[in-house]
């Protein structure tokens, strides 16, 4: 009864929100109007987890990340960008592992080699919401081995740990949305 209630709550002011950007207002519960890339994310593994991710190139390299999580359990998630861009699955797993076109082990966001969809963690607070801002220079919107279109954004169960291999120890998949 408390999901139903706090889940139509949250429809009700991600409206709300809608129309405040059409007056001209920022908001965090709708992407970017500049972005050239975007996931929904939608629940998944009976959560009620839903939100978005958006991405740009920038003209001085590197991708710019935005994340909006919401309905999702308060504290520390991990986050990647998954090798298919295939939600199917009620658990997620058809997105398959973390994207790793350079062939290297998990690790941080903050950590030169690490795979190419190592975002490292989201914090969600008490309202159950939540938002990441990073920039990654092991992604691109353009197309090329490391383009995130056609990929999959996950929000995990679990604090990515930055070391165990290969997945972070993240625990399951909350959310799941493709990249296009
Ligand atoms: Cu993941
Ligand atoms: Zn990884």
């Amino acid at each position: 009864m408390r999901m139903t209630r706090s889940s139509n709550l949250a429809a009700g002011l991600l409206a709300a929100a809608g129309i405040a950007v059409v007056a001209g207002c920022a908001s965090t519960a709708t992407p970017p109007a500049d972005a050239q890339a975007r996931a929904t994310i939608e629940s998944r593994s009976g959560s009620t987890v839903r939100g978005w991710a958006a991405f740009k190139d920038r003209s001085t390299g590197g991708v710019r990340i935005e994340v909006h999580i919401e309905n999702a359990p308060p504290g520390v998630h991990g986050l990647h960008v998954h090798e298919r861009g295939d939600c199917s699955a009620p658990d997620a797993s058809s997105a398959g592992a973390h994207f790793n076109p350079g062939g290297m082990s998990h690790a941080a966001p903050s950590e030169t080699r690490r795979h190419a969809g190592d975002l490292g963690n989201i914090t969600i607070g008490a309202n159950g919401t939540g938002r990441l801002e990073l920039v990654s220079d092991l992604l691109t919107v353009r197309s090329g081995p490391n383009a995130v279109v056609g990929k999959a954004v996950i929000f995990h169960e679990k604090a990515d740990d930055m070391r165990t291999q290969p997945t972070g120890d993240a625990g399951g998949r909350l959310g799941c949305g493709v990249v296009q």
